[in-house]
């Protein structure tokens, strides 16, 4: 994006240095104005939640007690601990039984603040399994479900309150009098950290962190993820946006030795999404296929919790990069779900 101010100068530089460019949004204000008008006017009733509308951190959360009070045979709630503001991070099981001892299957959503359509995701995979349990119950026979919607609630709720384009946590280095909040949450993880694709700085965008699990949100998941690594067989992890399907490595060019596995698998999902009428997904490692960036969460499950089945997922933008309205959250999760289904299957078939 580039201000009104600036646009002059950026585009005499792109024509000097003779660079060819096509606009995706003219004015990127005009959709964030619409979005703040539709959110205001769109009813507020969690507990028939519905995907015509972004919810609120809160919302979220009151939805999930509701689920664990309405379908206590299915649900279970476990708060893995607070973010840096304090926000309850809550983790839903979705499980029909079995001693905790069935393969598992874990997702996130919302580690970058701005990618509202992550918790719509996780939200609508939760939604389906639990209230629509009875046409996806082949998802919930044999494998259960941990699915932890908003991996940033401060970010996601001040990209709501205050700044769209918000990506990072919001927590501030206590010893520095440094202006800049915040740290890229999906380059805080300890493995390979910071060698690659993530910065010191912490006014960027890609802030590493003063150390590895600097963040108290990831040292949350990370213990969860821990305490659950036995049962969990795959992890997939929401984000937007570009439409791609990436799995390990983020931090090196390397491929991992089971990569045909991940690869075949993703090219699975992605049939099954464009069987539902989405558009096909770029599929590699994210070294090879995005950019190199170490420091991810897809790299840590597998690299060190050990959960082989490892996926990044950018869901579609087109052509409205995060601010996808409102309106599109239905078609975009309505299609992935079906992809979602192939991951819960092979899950089923070879654990
Ligand atoms: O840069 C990221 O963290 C992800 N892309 S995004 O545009 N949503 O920010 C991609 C992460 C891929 N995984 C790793 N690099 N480990
Ligand atoms: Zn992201």
């Amino acid at each position: 994006m580039v201000s009104p101010v600036e646009q002059p100068s950026f585009l005499n530089f792109l024509e000097d240095n003779k660079i060819g460019f096509t606009v995706l949004n003219e004015n990127v204000q005009t959709l964030i104005d619409a979005e703040i008008k539709h959110q205001a006017t769109v009813p507020k009733t969690p507990r028939e939640i519905s995907f015509n509308q972004y919810y609120r951190h809160s919302e979220i959360n009151i939805y999930l007690e509701e689920l664990a009070v309405q379908y206590p045979d299915l649900v279970q709630l476990e708060s893995i601990g607070l973010s840096y503001e304090n926000r309850e991070m809550v983790v839903i099981k979705i499980s029909t039984g079995g001693n905790g001892n069935r393969p598992a299957v874990l997702v996130d959503g919302g580690i970058h603040a701005r990618e509202w359509i992550a918790p719509a995701m996780a939200l609508y995979i939760i939604q389906q399994l639990v209230e629509n349990n009875a046409a996806n119950s082949d998802l919930t026979d044999e494998v259960d479900w941990y699915i932890l919607p908003v991996l940033n609630p401060d970010g996601y709720e001040y990209s709501h309150t205050s700044d769209r384009m918000w990506r990072k946590s919001r927590s501030a280095i206590p010893t520095t009098t440094q202006v800049c909040r915040g740290v890229d949450q999906n380059r805080n993880y300890d493995f390979h950290w910071m060698e690659n694709g993530a910065s010191d700085y912490p006014c960027s965008e890609i802030y590493a962190g003063e150390e590895a699990f600097s963040e108290p949100e990831n040292q949350h998941i990370r213990d969860f993820a821990e305490a659950h690594k036995d049962q969990i067989k795959l992890y997939l992890t929401f984000h937007s946006y570009g439409e791609y399907l990436l799995y390990p490595w983020g931090y090196t060019s390397a491929l991992p030795s089971d990569w045909q596995t991940l690869q075949a698998l993703a090219e699975e999902v992605d049939d099954a999404h464009a069987a539902a009428g989405g558009n096909h997904f770029s599929i590699g490692t994210s070294t090879n296929v995005l950019y190199a960036a170490a420091g991810g969460s897809d790299d840590y499950m597998k690299g060190v919790v050990g959960i082989d089945l490892s996926f990044t997922v950018e869901l579609t933008d087109t052509p409205y990069g995060f601010e996808l309205p409102a309106s599109l959250i239905e078609p975009t999760v309505t299609r992935f779900f079906e992809g979602v289904r192939v991951f819960g299957r092979h899950v089923k078939e070879n654990f």
